[in-house]
């Protein structure tokens, strides 16, 4: 297992390499071209220009997150052939640094989504937040404009406000788009996509829905179990994996995620591990990743993970905001630090565990 942590790269993040490199156990950054338009290839030049950067201050760069899907292959269009082609080029250029895992995501428009970006807590920290019954009343534009006026200016994953911009264009594309079409578009993708992946000797890693259920009517594919075994069959490539993400699959209080990693832990290259905490009206806050703050078993999923002998990459996900630092929404330095530790720590317990049962033995 190698402890990793998201950097948006120089001049791009409010966190700098120096200070990760000081987090105990952080092996790597976990890093993207946020800059490069989605459906472009991402360049050698531009590629080497980071991984020189972490490397100067002794981390790798095994795992990308994302190389964004444009919107033509999620909607099937013709012209997907074309941006296909741009994909498989960037995975060929990635190769070229020995990077390992390639995180991405098939939400059609919005990646991730919240109400609040900074809701306060009782301790005075604050986090990101789903308000369940405040989203019934919000439309997309007045979603996209929260999200604009509060994100302290730092650039958000998957709210490129440009690309945003045309809305209601975006959404009347989608109006027919069903659940088992979207489907048939990430196989057709896949399919594609995982023979080269394996050749370059990378993983292709799906996140899943964050949240893990449909809004604004839009089609979601990767919500759960049932979904996540049907993907994973329908591609049986070991190329085509799994990002496991306990705070997205988490905001559903349905979904087993003990069962979840258990059963697909060969399949999973890269985990995100945080906590939520859950309200009876279905909201959830981003709590810290201690197991008695919030509603999801953090220790008993790195226990499975430990057991099934998971040897891929985890990041601690989002973080609170707290000891008032100013920071991109839920990627502070503080939190999402300690929440390493947490994980860390989580983990070495289960090596202690493991040897003594071991020195039992002899
Ligand atoms: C949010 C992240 C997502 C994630 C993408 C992966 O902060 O969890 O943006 O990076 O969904 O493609
Ligand atoms: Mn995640």
């Amino acid at each position: 297992m190698q402890m990793t942590f998201r950097w948006y790269g120089k001049g791009n993040d409010s966190i700098t390499l120096k200070q990760i490199r000081q987090i105990p156990g952080v092996k790597g950054v976990v890093w993207a071209l946020h800059d490069v338009p989605v459906g472009e290839v991402w360049t050698v030049e531009r590629i080497a220009e980071v991984v020189n950067q972490a490397k100067m201050y002794g981390l790798n760069t095994d795992v990308v997150e994302s190389v964004n899907i444009h919107e033509d292959i999620k909607l099937g269009l013709p012209t997907r052939d074309k941006y296909i082609e741009a994909y498989k080029e960037t995975l060929e250029n990635l190769s070229k640094f020995g990077i390992k895992v390639v995180c991405y995501n098939f939400m059609p428009i919005f990646d991730w989504f919240r109400t609040d970006l900074f809701k306060e807590s009782e301790d005075g920290s604050t986090a990101l937040f789903f308000d369940a019954k405040k989203v019934l009343s919000l439309t997309p534009e007045q979603v996209v404009k929260n999200m604009e006026e509060n994100c302290n200016n730092f650039t958000l994953p998957g709210w490129e406000l440009e690309r945003l911009k045309d809305l209601e264009h975006l959404f009347s594309k989608y109006k027919n788009v069903t659940e088992a079409e979207l489907f048939e578009n990430l196989t057709y993708f896949l399919k594609e996509i995982c023979p080269v992946a394996e050749q370059c000797g990378i993983k292709m890693a799906i996140h899943p829905d964050d949240p893990p259920f449909s809004i604004f009517g839009l089609p979601r594919i990767v919500k759960n179990k049932e979904d996540i075994a049907r993907l994973l069959s329908a591609v049986d490539n070991p190329a085509n994996g799994l990002t496991f993400c306990s705070g997205s699959l988490g905001g559903n209080p349905n979904n087993d995620l003990v069962d979840i990693v258990k059963t697909f832990t060969e399949r999973i290259p890269f985990a995100h591990i945080r906590n939520v905490k859950h309200f009876e009206d279905g909201s959830f806050i981003e709590s810290s990743h201690r197991v008695e703050d919030g509603s999801l078993p953090i220790t008993e999923i790195v226990n499975a993970l430990y057991e099934n002998g998971f040897d891929g990459y985890i990041r601690p996900d989002h973080g609170r905001h707290i000891w008032d630092e100013v920071c991109r929404p839920g990627y502070g330095l503080y939190d999402r630090a300690l929440g390493a530790m947490y994980l860390l720590g989580a983990w070495d317990v289960n090596v202690l565990l493991k040897n003594r049962k071991t020195a039992c033995l002899i």
